[in-house]
C-alpha cells in the first residue's frame, strides 16, 4: 500500500492505534478518550448513556479498523460479490453482539467495570436498531452476520429510516396504540455517515425517444439526493467484516432554486422536506401491500442508489458489462427491489449506451428472487397510473420487457391466451396492475422460497405457469435460518458455556451441526439437571422482568408457551387464546380436588399488529382483558397466566426466547412460509406445538416427530375444508363444541363488553378461512399431551435437549452457504490475519 507523505510517520500512527484482545487499559484509554473528546464529556458527570456511547464508539473504532482491511482487501482482490437487497434490516442492538464477535467481551466488561459501570446496564442503554416489521427483516439482519462469519465478499442494501417500527402501547381497555420510534435522537454511534458516497434519483418528468435506438432521455421531474450511512457489521472470529449501506434522503442543494428565484421562500423550503420525507419512516405491514406512492418512491430510491453505487465499483476494474455477472449478484429480499431490474435495463440502454437485449442479457444473470409468500393480500401490484407517472420510463422498458417475454410464451404455448393473460407483468382492468412478482421472476436467473414445503406450493400453484415456461431448475428452495451467535450465545449465554464445556470447543458457534454429538446426553441425568437449571434460571429472569415491568406474578414451574410474532390472522394467536379461556373455563368449573390436577400454564404472547389490521388488534384486545380476567381470579390461583408483552422487539425476543418450554407455531397449514421463531425457540430447548407448516416441519423431521406436538389439518386438505366452510356451513357447535362454549363465554361478557368481539367471531361462525373451529379439537388433543409431558419433568427435559440439540440445519451460515453454492456461485475471501 502506498502512504502519503512520510510512510514512518504514517505507519507508527497506525500502530499506536492497535488495541490488544486482552488489554484492559488500552480499552479503557480508548473508551475514555470518547468520553472526553467526541461527547466532551467529564469523569464526574458520566451517566450510563454517555458511558454505553463512548463504549459503543470505542467498539465501532475497532470494527472499522477491521471494515478497513476487508474493503482494501476486497478492492484489491476483486472477487465475484453478493448484493443483498432488502428494504428491511431488524438488526436489533449491536454492542453485545459486537464485543462477541471480536472476542473482546470480557475485555470490555472489565474495563468499563474498573471505570465505575456495570457491562449489563450499559448494554441496555443501547435502543434497538429496529429497520424491520418481522421475520424478513431479522432474516436480513442474520443473513448478513452469516455473509460477514463465512468471509463471503458481500454487502446489504437498505434504507436508513428516520422511525423505525412503530412503538406499540397498550390501553387500559386493551387497545394498541402506536408511538414514533425516534431511534436517531441519541445519535446513532453505528453508524458512518458518508456524506461524498451520494447520488441523484430522479421522480416524475418525460420521456423523449432516441429515434431508431433503444434508447430515451428522461428528463424533468423532480430530483432528490440519496446519501450513504454504513454500518460495519462483524463475523465472528474472523477479521471480515461486512457493511450494511443504508440510504437517507436529501434535498439536492438545500432549496429549489426555482422556487427560490421566483421569490417563493416557502415554497422552496416545502420542497426540501418533500426530498426528506421519502425515508422519514419505515412502513409497518407485514405480509400485507398497501400501494402508497410514497413506499414506491422509497423502493425506488434505495434500488437506483445501490445499484449505482454498485456499477460505479465495477467500473474502476474497467472490463465490459457483458461480465457483470462474472462479479456482481444481486438477490432480492421479496419483490420489494424488483424496480432494480429495470433500472439496471435504463441505465445500460439509456446511459451506457448498451444495445438492448445485451443489456437483457446482462441484467437477467445478475438478479435472483427469494418469495417469503404466497398470501395473495402480500403481492405486491402498483396500479399502472401512479406507476407511469411516478416512472414513466421505467414503465415504457417494462412494456418492452413483456412484449418479448409474452412472445416468447405464446411461441411455447401456442393459441394458449389464457395462460397469457395469467402471465402477463400487466394485469388487465381498471386500472390495469404491474404485478411485481411476475417481473421478478421473467427478470432473474433463479427463484426460490424459504422452506421445502413453501417451494412446493410456490411451484405448484401461484408461479407454477413460470415453472412450466423457464423450467424446474430455475426454482429452488434455501430453508431459512438463524445466526446461532444472537440467538443463543448472546441470549443464553449460560446454554452457551454448557455446550462449550461439553463439546471442548467453541466450534460448534460456526458449524453447528456438531451439536448434534451432544444427543446422547439426553440420557444422562446429570447433565438433565445441569440443562433443566439453566431453562430455570431463564425463566425466573423473565419472571422478574414480567412482575416489575407489567406487574403480573408468574410460577416458574408453570409451562411457559410462547407465541411470539406479528398479529395476524393466518398465524391463529386466536387458537392459542381460545385455548387459553377453554382452559379457564374448566378450572372455574372444577372442584378444588379436580383443580390439583391440572397442569399450571403461563401462555405468553407478544407481537405487533399493522395500525390499520382491525381484527389483528381485536385479538390484543381479547388477549389483554382475558389477561386481566384470569391472572386476577382467586379461584384459578397459579394454574394460569396470560401475559402479553407490549411493544415486541429483538431486544424482548432476547429475554424470551431462551425462557421458553414451549414454541407455539399454530399457523393454517400452507400460510406460514417459513417461520423463524420457531427455530429461535427450538435451538433454546422449547418444545414445537405446531401445524404441518412451513418450517415446523423440516424441525419436526430433524429433532424427531416424538419429539414434537404436531396437529391441524395437512395444507393438501386446507382448500376443501375452506370449501365445505362457505358452501356446505355446519353450526359451529358440530364443527368444535369446545369452540362454540369458548365463544358463548366471550358473548356472556366474561371478558368484559362480549359485543367488542363481533366482527372476530363473526368470520369463523360463517366461513372460518383460517380454520380455526376445523383445527381447535386436534390442537387441545396437542395440549393434553403437553399437559401429560410436564409431569414428567425428566421426559420433558429429554425432548427439550433433543429439540436443542437437533436444531443444526437452522444455521443462517448453512442458508447463507446454500445462496453461495446453489445460487450466487461466491466463494470466501477472508482477510488474511497479519
Ligand atoms: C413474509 F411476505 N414475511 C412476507 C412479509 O411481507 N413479511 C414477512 O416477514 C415472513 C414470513 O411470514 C415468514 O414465514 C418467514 O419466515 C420470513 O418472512 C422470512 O422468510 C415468517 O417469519
Amino acid at each position: 500500500e502506498v502512504l502519503p507523505g512520510d510512510p514512518e510517520v504514517w505507519k507508527t500512527a497506525l500502530k499506536a492505534e492497535h488495541v490488544d484482545k486482552e488489554d484492559t487499559q488500552a480499552v479503557a484509554n480508548s473508551v475514555v478518550r470518547h468520553v472526553t473528546t467526541t461527547l466532551a464529556r467529564q469523569a464526574a458527570n458520566l451517566d450510563d448513556i454517555a458511558a454505553y456511547q463512548a463504549t459503543a464508539l470505542s467498539v465501532k473504532d475497532q470494527l472499522l479498523k477491521r471494515w478497513n482491511e476487508t474493503t482494501t482487501y476486497h478492492t484489491k482482490h476483486a472477487p465475484k460479490r453478493v448484493y443483498y437487497f432488502s428494504i428491511e434490516w431488524l438488526m436489533g442492538r449491536s454492542l453485545d453482539n459486537a464485543v462477541l464477535n471480536l472476542d473482546m467481551r470480557n475485555t470490555y466488561e472489565t474495563a468499563t467495570q474498573k471505570l465505575g459501570f456495570n457491562f449489563e446496564d450499559l448494554l441496555n442503554e443501547e435502543r434497538d436498531a429496529a429497520l424491520g416489521n418481522g421475520g424478513l427483516g431479522r432474516l436480513a439482519a442474520c443473513y448478513i452476520d452469516s455473509m460477514a462469519t463465512l468471509n463471503l465478499p458481500g454487502w446489504g442494501y437498505g434504507l436508513r429510516y428516520s422511525y423505525g417500527i412503530f412503538k406499540q402501547l397498550i390501553s387500559n381497555t386493551g387497545e394498541q396504540l402506536e408511538a414514533p420510534d425516534p431511534w436517531l435522537d441519541r445519535e446513532n454511534p453505528w453508524e458512518i455517515a458518508r456524506i461524498d458516497v451520494s447520488y441523484p434519483i430522479r421522480f416524475y418528468g418525460r420521456v423523449e425517444s432516441i429515434p431508431n435506438t433503444s434508447r430515451a432521455i428522461w428528463s424533468g421531474g423532480t430530483e432528490c439526493l440519496a446519501v450513504a450511512y454504513d454500518v460495519p457489521v462483524p463475523g465472528f472470529a474472523t477479521k471480515n467484516t461486512a457493511n450494511l449501506r443504508l440510504w437517507a434522503s436529501r434535498p439536492i442543494q438545500g432549496f429549489d432554486l426555482n422556487s427560490f428565484n421566483a421569490g417563493n421562500y416557502e415554497a422552496s423550503v416545502q420542497s426540501s422536506s418533500d426530498a426528506e420525507n421519502i425515508t422519514r419512516v419505515l412502513y409497518p405491514n407485514d405480509n400485507m401491500y398497501a400501494g402508497k406512492e410514497l413506499r414506491l418512491k422509497q423502493q425506488y430510491l434505495w434500488c437506483s442508489a445501490s445499484l449505482q453505487d454498485i456499477l460505479r465499483r465495477y467500473q474502476k476494474l474497467d472490463l465490459s458489462w457483458e461480465q457483470l455477472p462474472d462479479y456482481v449478484v444481486i438477490q432480492m429480499n421479496d419483490t420489494h427491489p424488483t424496480i432494480s431490474i429495470v433500472e439496471l435495463m435504463r441505465i445500460l440502454i439509456d446511459e451506457e449506451e448498451v444495445p438492448y437485449d445485451v443489456a437483457w442479457k446482462i441484467t437477467t444473470k445478475v438478479f435472483a428472487y427469494t418469495n417469503h409468500t404466497v398470501l395473495p393480500e402480500a403481492l405486491e401490484k402498483w396500479p399502472l397510473p401512479l406507476f407511469e407517472n411516478l416512472l414513466p420510463r421505467h414503465l415504457q422498458l417494462i412494456y418492452q420487457i413483456n412484449l418479448n417475454f409474452l412472445n416468447d410464451v405464446a411461441k411455447r404455448f401456442p393459441g394458449d391466451m389464457d395462460r397469457i393473460r395469467r402471465m402477463s407483468i400487466i394485469e388487465e382492468g381498471t386500472p390495469k396492475f404491474v404485478r411485481m412478482a411476475h417481473l421478478a421472476i421473467v427478470g432473474s436467473f433463479k427463484v426460490n422460497g424459504v422452506a421445502e414445503l413453501h417451494s412446493q406450493l410456490l411451484q405448484s400453484t401461484i408461479f407454477r405457469d413460470f415453472v412450466e415456461f423457464k423450467g424446474r431448475d430455475s426454482f429452488t428452495n434455501v430453508t431459512n435460518g438463524i445466526t446461532p451467535r444472537r440467538w443463543l450465545l448472546q441470549c443464553n449465554p449460560r446454554l452457551a458455556q454448557l455446550i462449550t464445556d461439553t463439546l471442548g470447543s467453541e466450534h460448534w458457534l460456526v458449524h453447528l451441526k456438531q451439536i448434534a454429538q451432544l444427543l446422547p446426553m439426553a440420557d444422562n441425568a446429570q447433565f438433565r439437571a445441569a440443562f433443566r437449571e439453566i431453562k430455570n434460571e431463564n425463566k425466573t429472569r423473565l419472571a422478574e422482568v414480567l412482575a416489575s415491568e407489567l406487574n403480573i406474578q408468574v410460577d416458574i414451574d408453570s409451562v411457559f408457551t410462547c407465541q411470539i410474532k406479528r398479529l395476524h390472522e393466518y398465524k391463529r394467536q386466536t387458537l392459542n387464546i381460545f385455548g387459553v379461556i377453554l382452559r379457564y373455563l374448566q378450572i372455574k368449573k372444577a372442584t378444588p380436588e379436580e383443580r390439583k390436577k391440572f397442569v399450571k400454564h403461563t401462555a405468553i404472547f407478544a407481537g405487533k399488529a399493522a395500525p390499520g389490521y382491525y381484527i389483528a388488534k381485536l385479538v390484543i384486545r381479547l388477549i389483554v382483558n382475558v389477561s386481566k380476567i384470569v391472572n386476577n381470579d382467586p379461584d384459578v390461583g397459579h394454574l394460569l397466566r396470560v401475559v402479553f408483552i407490549p411493544d415486541y422487539s429483538v431486544s424482548v425476543a432476547e429475554v424470551l426466547v431462551p425462557a421458553a418450554d414451549v414454541s407455539v407455531q399454530i399457523s393454517t397449514a400452507g400460510t406460514e412460509a417459513s417461520g423463524t421463531s420457531n427455530m429461535k425457540l427450538g435451538l433454546n430447548g422449547a418444545l414445537l406445538l405446531g401445524t404441518v407448516d412451513g418450517a415446523n416441519i423440516e424441525i419436526a423431521e430433524d429433532v424427531g416427530e416424538e419429539n414434537a406436538f404436531l396437529f391441524g389439518h395437512l395444507a393438501a386438505d386446507v382448500d376443501a375444508v375452506r370449501y365445505a366452510n362457505s358452501y356446505n356451513p355446519t353450526p359451529l357447535a358440530e364443527r368444535s363444541p369446545e369452540l362454540a362454549e369458548v365463544f358463548k363465554a366471550i358473548e356472556a361478557n366474561t371478558f368484559g363488553d362480549g359485543h367488542i368481539y363481533e366482527p372476530l367471531l363473526k368470520p369463523i361462525y360463517d366461513n372460518d378461512y383460517y380454520l380455526v373451529s376445523n383445527d381447535f379439537g386436534s390442537y387441545l388433543a396437542a395440549e393434553r399431551l403437553v399437559d401429560e409431558l410436564w409431569r414428567d419433568q425428566e421426559e420433558w427435559t429429554k425432548k427439550s435437549i433433543r429439540t436443542a440439540f437437533s436444531m443444526g440445519d437452522f444455521t443462517s451460515d448453512r442458508s447463507i452457504q446454500d445462496y453461495a453454492d446453489s445460487i450466487w456461485s461466491i466463494e470466501p475471501d477472508p482477510v488474511p490475519e497479519n
